[in-house]
């Protein structure tokens, strides 16, 4: 496989005017009748061939204006029929196919496949060429209509139901989409439904169609549903734009959501909710999601990417708007502090290794590849950029004159800055440079202060990353406000933009020295290096007026801390402890708030403190020093934790909104740091008292954590039956095993009757168990974690190349670590470079992470 490259860009030579897609759904044999109305595009090539992507497809006839073809008409390879210019009649035709396919044997879940005897589709990004011959990239757009014959109950496709008989139904979409958008659904499904008047008067069925059997676990994401069409409307005054919206929910799907024309499909995990079942994180993630794919109805779907190096255009937006919806229904300091800490839990990592790229990437072999933390999070963290750069109301109004100008169109990054450009009249060039350069920039603070005058110099430089030795300065808003020694704000918050390699900031007529507070609700996705001392932080942990600060400040301390401890033993500073326990006491601070101020940083977010300390993680001195810290902590914490223990309880009836779940989370962590100090007690009784998901959980991890031998068996002879729940189950146990037990665990739970390996989600919870939930066992001095990663992913490589090239990633991180750690690595990652027959997906991130 080639790379192909941003800068060989060429316009379509065809452009299509309608389709018509016929369905005969049969497992082994399913037909697919196309046609379509070309029309040469006047910026296509001068050559005006016919060029169709194609791929896995049984050719049994095509004709072109009704004339049959044979096969002197076409050039047919194994990924294209390519119809040469002197065999089209002119510039318009209609090309008709017939082709067959087998959804029955698609293990890679990406066309036409089938999941649970049901038929369903994954387009996104290039799966349309796997069901019929069409030009499948984002900038040929067409209104499709599409005829599905089974005798299966139910039968979607995208836009509004035309008409409906035994056996048959046919669709219509009158809005212009590319392929990649389209959804065909046919099973025994039910619905869930209820309507919706959009602001224009239009009334809207909505459907959420499941398994017989899970439509009581439905209602919650209804609600999103109606909630996310709402603030659609009074933030970005979007409108929905068919008289019906689908929700599908799938149980065989490689991501979480897919954002098809009026057809949504989701993993079901992203759907299927009740208290019993799933925790407060599955309905914060399910709200974010539903909220996320019907952001797409117009930032994706009516403009779309001109091609997929344009993928942050749709992805990045969007991702920030299910952001500001969360925002607005949830906390928005606790909404601001998650976001930042899975940005820098993956996409820092990932800017900081083998795979950093682009938001928008230069070149890709498999664009699968590149549905990254870079294109999703960092790409939403530039949307937030501009949106401080240039106000709020100016936002509002290039959001608008996009939606204007842009709508029905496939578009550029350079078509989303001009807009600002036009609403602004301010120069984005520098700006771009964000879409255009990898790495996290680090931003070096100077301080000086003399005489009343405060100087604060920044400096902010991007390390090399592959491909990019040398980088341009950005611009970096950096929010900041001053603190005086008593921990008063002095200066409140102001934003200076870092436009050169230095930049600074002169204050005077200051009576003390300040303590600055700096990139306030983290205004850059950088990295601040700035040591302020202990007591600067524990000021600023204490008093600052900005929430993501305060708790920045706590988790500083506690990674300081912790490299301390891993560095020489040193104990942690009582200073430290008295710090936490005062703050997780605060009654003026939400619980969710504090909950999140007492996690300590995950093992891997350790190991890449080290790193950034000069020094070579050991994941399992890192284990085993997070596991003191945090006995540490609840016994010294012990009183207060108890406190809260008591005074945390959300009551009899369950709810998962964010004042529930954050008493929840305030509990169970207080629950948490003080099981062992009882034997398990009371992590027992509350597992056993558990009328929910969540508390379950907490109780079931902490007593997984101290060994209690008969609680795995416990739980699986109650949840055996629910296959979301199983998946916790599997992951759960195996991140919680001792670091040394944990990849025999893992072995052994493969053997499990209920270890499904071909369904995605099951098997990223055993796999991921290991490489992310426990990171001292994956990184086994034996080098059993690796072989055990390598073995899975060449054997799931083979039926589901997606879902294998994703999971690689564990090994992103490899050169951490010492050099047996690297050795042994690098050995599966040779091995799994020589495997016959790798997919073009595998091997690609294989290749990158080697380099
Ligand atoms: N657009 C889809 C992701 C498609 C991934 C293709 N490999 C879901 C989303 O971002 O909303
Ligand atoms: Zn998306």
């Amino acid at each position: 496989p080639t790379a192909i490259h941003l800068a060989d860009y060429r316009p379509p030579n065809y452009l299509i005017d309608e389709v018509h897609l016929s369905f005969r759904l049969d497992p082994g044999a399913t037909r697919v009748i196309s046609r379509i109305r070309f029309r040469a595009n006047p910026e296509g090539l001068d050559d005006g061939n016919l060029i169709l992507d194609g791929e896995k497809l049984r050719l049994v006839e095509a004709r072109i204006d009704g004339s049959p073809l044979t096969a002197l008409d076409y050039l047919l390879t194994d990924t294209h029929l390519t119809v040469p210019a002197a065999r089209l009649p002119g510039d318009s035709f209609v090309w008709e196919a017939e082709v067959e396919i087998a959804p029955r044997d698609n293990t890679a879940l990406e066309g036409l496949y089938m999941s649970n005897g049901m038929y369903c589709t994954q387009s996104e990004a290039e799966g349309f060429r796997k069901i019929t011959f069409y030009p499948d990239r984002p900038d040929v757009m067409a209104p499709f209509t599409v005829r599905i014959e089974s005798e299966l109950p139910v039968l979607l496709s995208n836009g509004n139901q035309t008409s409906q008989g035994p056996g048959f139904a046919e669709w219509h979409d009158p809005w212009p989409k590319p392929a990649y958008l389209f959804a065909l659904v046919a099973g025994d499904l039910r619905p869930v439904s209820d309507r919706f008047t959009t602001m224009d008067g239009k009334e809207v069925a909505l459907n959420i169609w499941v398994r017989p059997g899970d439509e009581d676990r439905c209602g919650y994401a209804m609600d999103a549903l109606k909630r996310s069409m709402t603030w659609e409307e009074n933030v970005y005054r979007r409108a929905y734009d068919l008289d019906i919206f689908n929700i599908v929910a799938v149980d065989d799907f490689n991501m979480g959501a897919m954002e098809n024309k009026g057809l949504n499909i989701f993993n079901s995990k992203y759907v299927l909710a009740s208290p019993e079942t799933a925790t407060d994180r599955d309905f914060d993630f399910i709200e974010r999601i539903i909220a996320h794919e019907y952001f797409h109805n117009w930032t994706g779907n009516r403009i779309t990417c001109r091609d997929w190096f344009q993928l942050c255009l749709k992805e990045g937006l969007t991702v920030f708007r299910d952001q500001q919806f969360t925002e607005d229904m949830r906390s928005a300091p606790v909404k601001r502090i998650e976001d930042v800490l899975q940005l820098r839990t993956r996409q820092f990592r990932e800017d900081a290794g083998p795979l950093a790229h682009n938001v928008r990437p230069d070149s890709y072999i498999e664009i699968n590849n590149f549905y990254t933390a870079t294109v999703y999070e960092k790409g939403a963290e530039l949307i937030r950029m501009l949106r401080l750069l240039v106000g709020v109301e100016a936002y509002d109004q290039a959001l608008q004159l996009y939606f204007d100008r842009h709508d029905g169109q496939a578009c550029t990054i350079e078509d989303w800055l001009a807009v600002f450009e036009d609403v602004t009249a301010r120069d984005l060039s520098q700006f771009k440079r964000w879409y255009t350069q990898a790495g996290t920039p680090h931003v070096t603070v100077r301080e000086h202060f003399e005489d009343g005058t405060y100087r604060l110099t920044l400096r902010q430089t991007v390390p090399p990353t592959p491909d990019q030795p040398l980088k341009e300065p950005a611009v970096i808003p950096v929010a900041f406000g001053l603190l005086s020694p008593a921990g008063i704000e002095t200066h409140p918050t102001r934003i200076i933009e870092l436009v050169d390699p230095e930049t600074t900031i002169v204050i005077d007529g200051l009576a003390e020295r300040p303590v600055p507070s700096l990139l306030r609700g983290f205004s850059a996705p950088v990295i601040l290096d700035h040591a302020p001392s202990f007591e600067d932080r524990a000021l600023l942990l204490a008093h600052d007026t900005d929430p993501f600060n305060r708790w920045e400040a706590g988790r500083s301390l506690a990674r300081e801390t912790l490299l301390a401890m891993l560095a020489d033993g040193t104990a942690p500073a009582p200073a430290f402890l008295d710090g936490l326990a005062r703050l997780a006491a605060d009654e003026t601070l939400d619980a969710d708030f504090r909950a999140l101020a007492l996690a300590l940083p995950s093992e891997d977010d350790i190991a890449q403190g080290a790193v950034d300390a000069g020094l070579v993680p050991d994941p399992t001195a890192i284990h085993a020093t997070r596991k003191t810290l945090k006995e540490t902590i609840g016994r010294h914490l012990k009183p207060t934790l108890d406190a809260l223990y008591e005074a945390m309880d959300p009551g009899p009836v369950y709810s998962p909104d964010a004042g529930q779940s954050g008493k929840r989370a305030l509990r169970n962590a207080a629950l948490g740091l003080t099981a062992h100090l009882d034997a398990g007690e009371r992590a027992l009784a509350h597992y056993e008292a558990a009328d929910n998901m969540t508390d379950q959980l907490a109780g079931f991890g902490c007593l997984l954590d101290i060994g209690d031998p008969d609680i795995a068996t416990r739980f699986h002879d109650q949840w055996r039956d629910d296959r979301l729940v199983m998946d916790k189950w599997f992951l759960l146990q195996i991140a919680h095993a001792a670091p040394e037990k944990a990849v025999a665990l893992a072995e052994t739970l493969t053997g499990h009757p209920l270890f499904d390996w071909k369904n995605p989600n099951r098997f990223r919870s055993l796999v991921s168990g290991l490489t992310v939930g426990n990171p001292a066992g994956f990184h086994d001095p034996s080098g059993a974690g690796y072989a055990f990663l390598a073995d899975w992913l060449i054997r799931l490589d083979r039926l589901n190349p997606q879902t294998a090239a994703r999971m690689s990633t564990a090994f992103e991180t490899w050169k951490r670590y010492d050099a047996d750690r690297q050795a042994l690595i690098a050995a599966e990652l040779t091995r799994i470079a020589g495997t016959d027959g790798l997919s073009p997906d595998l091997s690609e991130m294989i290749a990158r992470i080697r380099a």
